[in-house]
């Protein structure tokens, strides 16, 4: 089962705390990322990297003091929904970042696809943190903490971040590997009825019973499934290339567990790998193994199994 990966660099680092993300498209190129897909079977079209749109001028001042860099992620963000919308909802859309607010971007492509051709949109939000902070509670100020408060259409993003042509229902959202909330965005993601995992979740129950519920429930709305995997999901220890680092996080197997579901489902539309930092890998490491994660979501096996995949 064959598909088209249409593949999209994304290397905002403007929205994280510490410099390096800008060169996480490069790395996932030198880690041989086409190269892998392709030997799957899988056609790859890599559309080169997203330039941000010109930054509005004057530049936007926002209340809260803490916020960074804002009208450039306001710049990136309408330019990489525009290249995910551009790249439609055929095959396997990937963006590779860059830090987590280009996912701001991609979900409000999505979501605009899904408006027109009537789909639903389901989200898996695999992270150490929620990302569900607004302009107003952010702490640290940094942008890669509110994409999916901004996708989810919370208040006081407009007249900041572009305005979306669709918002994405948190009750179709499921995050995993929780680890670091901070304490509004505890508030507001179960105020928003958002699905969520914590580490604590995946250690009592294990992973497979948690997801396949999930899975179920996009299979059954006839939805489809965008997936964004934020490098610290994973255990530091596994994936040391990523600025904030939160010990505890899922191994290797548990990671590839989700991918080789993920594809079995045959539901996922399009993907995220955000906040790969190569500047503090170790001997690209992290890079490579973020690749076999796309590979197993892509039909790599040790066994012949009955899947999905993708068609
Ligand atoms: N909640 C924190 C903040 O807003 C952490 C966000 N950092 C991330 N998110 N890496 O995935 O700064
Ligand atoms: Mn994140
Ligand atoms: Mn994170
Ligand atoms: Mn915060």
């Amino acid at each position: 089962m064959s598909t088209i990966c249409n593949i999209i660099g994304a290397p905002v680092e403007d929205g994280a705390g510490r410099p390096g993300c800008i060169m996480g498209p490069a790395a996932y190129r030198t880690a041989g990322l086409a190269q892998t897909i392709a030997e799957l079977g899988h056609t790859v079209i890599d559309h080169g990297d997203v330039q941000p749109a010109a930054i509005a001028p004057p530049p936007m001042a926002h209340p809260n003091p803490a916020i960074r860099n804002l009208p450039e992620i306001a710049a990136w963000t309408t330019a990489i929904a525009d290249a995910v919308w551009r790249a439609g909802d055929a095959g396997l859309t990937i963006c590779l970042g860059g830090d987590h607010s280009l996912s701001a971007g991609s979900l409000a492509g999505r979501a605009h696809l899904c408006a027109q051709s009537g789909r639903k949109l389901f989200v898996l939000w695999l992270d150490a943190h929620t990302d569900f902070h607004t302009l107003d509670s952010s702490v640290s100020g940094n942008l890669h903490g509110v994409p999916l408060a901004y996708a989810c259409g919370l208040p006081g993003f407009s007249g900041y971040l572009p305005d979306l042509q669709a918002r994405i229902d948190p009750a179709n959202v499921c995050l995993i590997g929780l680890r670091s909330v901070d304490v509004d965005e505890r508030r507001a993601i179960a105020r928003s009825g958002a699905i969520t995992h914590d580490m604590r979740a995946i250690d009592e129950y294990g992973l497979a019973p948690l997801l396949r519920a999930f899975l179920e429930q996009v299979a059954a709305a006839g939805g489809v499934l965008h997936v964004s995997l934020d490098v610290d999901f994973l255990d530091p220890g596994v994936a040391p290339a990523v600025g904030t680092t939160v010990p505890g996080g899922a191994t290797v197997r548990e990671a590839h567990l989700i991918m080789e579901m993920l594809c079995d489902s045959g539901l996922v539309g399009s993907l995220d790998l955000a906040e790969l930092n190569p500047f503090l890998d170790e001997r690209g490491r992290t890079a490579t193994l973020m690749v076999d994660l796309v590979a197993s979501l892509l039909g790599r096996r040790v066994l012949d199994r009955p899947t999905r995949g993708f068609t």
